[in-house]
Order: structure tokens, then C-alpha cells, then sequence
């Protein structure tokens, strides 16, 4: 089987076409992993520090031409892409520092002489399943911290984006990573069934239903896994938000990278006297970023991925127009080639449209009104994939209450519901994810065993 990926924003546009890696080509890239660990463990803190820093390196050094093919690959507006290389390089050198975090605890014991201790001890191969919207940034939030506690990793990256995970593994070897402690296995389910069926731990980002089947498959085999899975988050707007600053903040949510984010805003709830200035503000705000060529420098909203994703879309908004929705803004593919929707906003969806139950990963918000704090945050709160939830409001007790009571792993006051900041711990509430949070040190535990060691002094009696 071959792997291509096209120019979303230039379907005739060929990026790359690889063999696939084929399960027995998994399997064998998952043994040499497993044997170049050995050494990448025993070299030590300093020599993984190292190398990890110098990754860091080579992505800033090869910036512009990395954020060059994020852009051509994925269809990602090119100011965002350098963002997303920023991001890459800060995060290659954040975890460069986590060889020397401390490795466990020291205890004494409950009765007696001795000394107790913790110890972290890498699985072995960890396996990485990505997509393709952060094609630089989600497989470097995953591998660096494997990486820095002594795995080595086999990565299967989303055919969409295929070619910047190659890169990736060039510049592994660029930053003199040993080899086969960074592999790429490019391919699609079967390579994927094979990583999650050999490697010693697993993660995962991507669509919910193959999440849920990668969970399934590796906690089977008694391995550890997590997994990221689909958002659909919404944003509460109250009546005395700044309004201007808010409907900026939900037209970069809705329209930044066409809505091709977990972490994008699906729903905007406005509560009370909110609904209509916002809904002015909206429109507006949302006019400000149509539908445009992801390689111009001021472009927010670019193609979405594919001819299949565009038509998913698109068939949503028609059915919640036929079934008697208003559309605010947009809704129509734009006037250009490529997979474009221009950024779209509808009110009066009748409850239990798909349109608020599933995610569509596109520039696509419905506006929902409550009457009050309390019915938006049980609107909110009415998915069982909650990731990110945005509140605006100038009045910090009521967003402090609202965080409190809503059912999200990342509320944002007064801030868009995309963007993470990668020191800290990534996830959603319910069904988004499963296992252990990504980012920050505590996925440190994730890919690590932890030993508790007891030293007693020889001759003790037992
Ligand atoms: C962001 O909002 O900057 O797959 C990151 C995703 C998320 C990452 C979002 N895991 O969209």
C-alpha cells in the first residue's frame, strides 16, 4: 500500500507518497526500537538531555522550511504553522530538562530500621498513534517526554501528514538521537492494530471511535495506554463580558485552522441579555476571517483537510438548515479551489441535531441562548466529550464559580477554548480522554514504572 498526502488548499498538489510500513514492517521497527532502548537508557541523563536539547535546535534552524510544509501538508494558516514550530522546538527543550527531575521519593519505613524508595524505570517502546492537525507538535508532545525517561519510540502518524513526520525522524538524526530510537512507521489501521499490538506503551490522539478500539486493544494486553480523543466544547458568554473582546476570542476558536482542533469552540452559549449583542459581534468578528489561501501571512481560516471532511461538513449545515436553523454567517463552500467552507454560524438548532452531538471539525458554531448562568453551564455540560470550555465574563467570582462547575479538563477565562500551554497537564473530561493527562511532568509517570525499593541493613532480623 502507498501513503500520499495532498495540498488540502491544492488537491492536484502530490506532498509525498511512501510504501506503507505493512504490520510485519511495524513489528520488525518495534524490535529495533526495543534493542536500541537498552543503550539510550544506559547512556544516561546527560546524553538524552542532550540530545533532546539539540532537537530542539534542529527545529528552530530549520524553521521557516518546517513551517513551509505544515502549511502545504495540512492546509494550516502559515502564521499558525510558525506558531506551531515555536511550540515544537519549546517543547523538544522543556522536556530536555526531565532526565534530571527527581526519579521517585525517598520514605522511611513504618516500623524499623531501613529506607524506602521510589524509582522510575522507562516501559521499553512506547507507541505513538497522532493526527494530523499538530503534524510537528502532538508527535513531539508524546515522543520528548517518552524519550527523556529512557524509551525509545515508534511513531504512526496520520497519513494526512506524513511527510512531517518524516521530517521529524530526519531531524532525529540530525540531533544525534541514536538510530532506531526515533522511528516512524508511516501507514494506516494495520499499521496502527500492529503498533498497539506490540509496543510496551501507548498513545493516542485522533477521531473517538479508533481511540476507544486503541484503548480496548492495549489495556487487553495489560499494557498502559491514554488517549485524546474528540471535543466538543463550548463557550459561555455572560451579559457583562467585553463583548468586542470575546466575539474575538470565539471567531479564532470557530475559524482558526477551519475548526480542526479538539480544542475548537462548537457551541456558543450566551446568557441572557448577552445573546443579541454577541450575535451582532459574531457575525462580524467572524467576517473578519473568511475562507482563505493558508500560505497569506493574515489568513486564520484555510482549507479543511479533505473532499470527504468538506462534504461531512457541509451535508451538517444543510440538514440543520433544513430542519429549520437560521444560518448567521457563512455556510456555503468559498469561491476558490480546495477544500473551503467559509466560517459558519447558525442559531435556532432544533436540540439533538447532530450538529451538538458530534464533532465536525470545521469553521462551524451554533449560538445557543440561556437564560442564566445555571442553564448554561447544564447546556455545557449536556455532552459526554467536554475538552475545553471557554467562559467570558469581567466578573472573576462568577468565572471562577463557572470553572468550578463545569465538566471540562481546560476552562479558559477570558480566552479562546484552543491553545495549550505544554507544561501543563492536557485533557477532557468523560469520553474525550482516557488514562493519564499528556504534557507538563506528570506524564513523566505515564511512560514510567514506578519500583518501590526497600534497603534494609544486612544482618536485620526479619
Ligand atoms: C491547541 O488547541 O493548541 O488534537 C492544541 C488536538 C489537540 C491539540 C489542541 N490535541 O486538536
Amino acid at each position: 500500500m502507498i501513503v500520499s498526502s495532498y495540498n488540502p488548499a491544492e488537491p492536484g498538489d502530490l506532498v509525498v507518497a511512501v510504501e506503507a510500513a505493512g504490520s510485519d514492517g511495524v513489528g520488525a521497527a518495534v524490535e529495533r526500537a526495543r534493542a536500541a532502548q537498552a543503550g539510550w537508557w544506559a547512556a544516561g541523563a546527560a546524553v538524552r538531555a542532550a540530545a533532546l536539547g539539540r532537537f530542539a535546535e534542529a527545529v528552530e534552524a530549520r524553521a521557516a522550511e518546517l513551517a513551509a510544509l505544515i502549511v502545504r501538508e495540512v492546509g494550516k494558516p502559515v502564521a499558525e504553522a510558525r506558531g506551531e514550530v515555536a511550540r515544537t522546538a519549546a517543547i523538544w527543550r522543556y522536556y530536555a530538562q526531565a532526565p534530571f527531575a527527581p526519579a521517585g521519593a525517598v520514605h522511611e519505613p513504618a516500623a524499623g530500621e531501613g529506607l524506602l524508595l521510589t524509582r522510575r524505570r522507562p516501559y521499553g517502546v512506547a507507541g505513538l498513534i497522532t493526527p494530523w492537525n499538530f503534524p510537528l507538535a502532538i508527535p513531539t508532545w508524546k515522543a520528548a517526554p517518552a524519550l527523556a525517561v529512557g524509551n525509545a519510540v515508534v511513531l504512526k502518524p496520520a497519513p494526512e501528514a506524513v511527510a512531517c513526520a518524516l521530517r521529524l525522524a530526519e531531524l532525529a538524526v540530525e540531533a544525534g538521537l541514536p538510530a532506531d530510537v526515533f522511528a516512524v512507521v508511516p501507514g494506516g489501521a494495520e499499521e496502527g492494530e500492529a503498533l498497539v499490538a506490540a509496543a510496551d506503551v501507548v498513545s493516542f490522539t485522533g477521531s473517538t471511535a479508533v481511540g476507544r478500539a486503541v484503548v480496548a486493544a492495549t489495556s487487553g494486553r495489560g499494557v498502559p495506554v491514554q488517549a485524546e480523543m474528540g471535543g466538543l466544547n463550548a463557550a459561555l458568554v455572560l451579559p457583562d463580558a467585553d463583548l468586542g473582546q470575546a466575539a474575538g476570542h470565539l471567531a479564532a476558536a470557530i475559524a482558526g485552522y477551519a475548526g480542526q482542533k479538539c480544542t475548537a469552540t462548537s457551541r456558543v452559549i450566551a446568557v441572557g441579555e448577552a445573546y443579541e449583542p454577541l450575535r451582532e459581534a459574531l457575525v462580524k468578528a467572524l467576517a473578519a476571517v473568511p475562507a482563505a489561501d493558508p500560505a497569506e501571512e493574515r489568513t486564520v481560516c484555510g482549507p479543511v483537510i479533505g473532499e470527504a471532511a468538506l462534504a461531512r461538513i457541509t451535508g451538517a449545515v444543510d440538514s440543520a438548515r433544513a430542519a429549520g436553523a437560521t444560518v448567521l454567517a457563512g455556510g456555503d463552500r468559498a469561491d476558490r479551489a480546495g477544500w473551503y467552507l467559509e466560517p459558519t454560524l447558525l442559531e435556532d438548532v432544533p436540540a439533538g441535531h447532530p450538529l451538538l452531538a458530534e464533532e465536525f471539525f470545521g469553521p462551524v458554531a451554533v449560538l445557543l441562548r440561556a437564560a442564566d448562568l445555571d442553564e448554561a453551564i447544564a447546556l455545557a455540560n449536556a455532552t459526554s466529550h467536554s475538552l475545553a470550555t471557554s467562559v467570558h465574563s469581567r466578573d472573576l467570582d462568577t468565572a471562577l464559580a463557572a470553572a468550578d462547575r463545569l465538566d471540562a479538563g481546560m476552562i479558559r477565562v477570558n480566552a479562546p477554548s484552543s491553545g495549550v500551554d505544554f507544561h501543563l497537564p492536557f485533557g477532557g473530561a468523560r469520553s474525550a480522554s482516557y488514562g493519564s493527562r499528556e504534557q507538563g511532568q506528570a506524564v513523566l509517570d505515564f511512560y514510567t514504572a514506578s519500583r518501590t525499593v526497600t534497603l534494609l541493613p544486612a544482618g536485620t532480623p526479619r
